[in-house]
């Protein structure tokens, strides 16, 4: 893949790729059929960029169960066994981070939602600031490869619970 200019592509592009990609995996999917089912199940997850053993995705801080006073906090994001690399580049054993906040895991095989409850950080960050609302909430970390789809087999975090209270 060229690397030049990868990141200046805008998200649609990417998503442009990943509906190609996702077409070319039914290619392959009805080819599979064809020549034999045993191949099929290969086939229809062959799409994600895979994980290596070992990898591991964890939140640094805020720690399970913190009280945050006033509502804004820093999330440091940590990753072993893989490396963290900005969206739009194909790299073996890379993604970016995806904070889930208050909500649960997306869906392994797809595209990862991005609102304000899926924030992603596809310039590699490893830290965020964010600001939440007084009361408890939920915090989760899933690793994305280049197209925003988890890896093969994913990489997540355990899900946290903190809480807001107000200054
Ligand atoms: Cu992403």
């Amino acid at each position: 893949m060229r690397r030049t200019n990868v990141l200046a592509v805008p998200d649609r592009s990417a998503k442009a790729v990943a509906r190609l990609r996702a077409r070319r995996v039914f290619s392959r999917t009805v080819f599979a059929v064809m020549i034999g089912g045993a191949v099929l199940p290969v086939a229809a997850f062959a799409d994600s960029a895979t994980s290596p053993p070992g990898a591991e995705e964890y939140i640094i801080w805020p720690p399970d169960g913190a009280v945050i006073h006033g509502g804004k906090l820093w999330v440091r994001m940590g990753l072993r066994n893989m490396g963290v690399c900005p969206k739009g580049v194909a790299f073996p054993n890379t993604g970016h981070h995806h904070l889930l906040i208050d909500t649960d895991l997306p869906a392994l095989d797809q595209e990862i939602p991005s609102d304000r409850n899926h924030l992603h950080f596809g310039a590699g960050e490893t830290d965020a600031r964010i600001e939440l609302p007084p009361g408890k909430h939920t915090l989760q970390l899933v690793l994305g490869d280049h197209n925003h789809v988890p890896h093969t087999p994913p990489v997540y975090s355990k899900k946290i619970t903190i809480t807001v209270q107000k200054d």
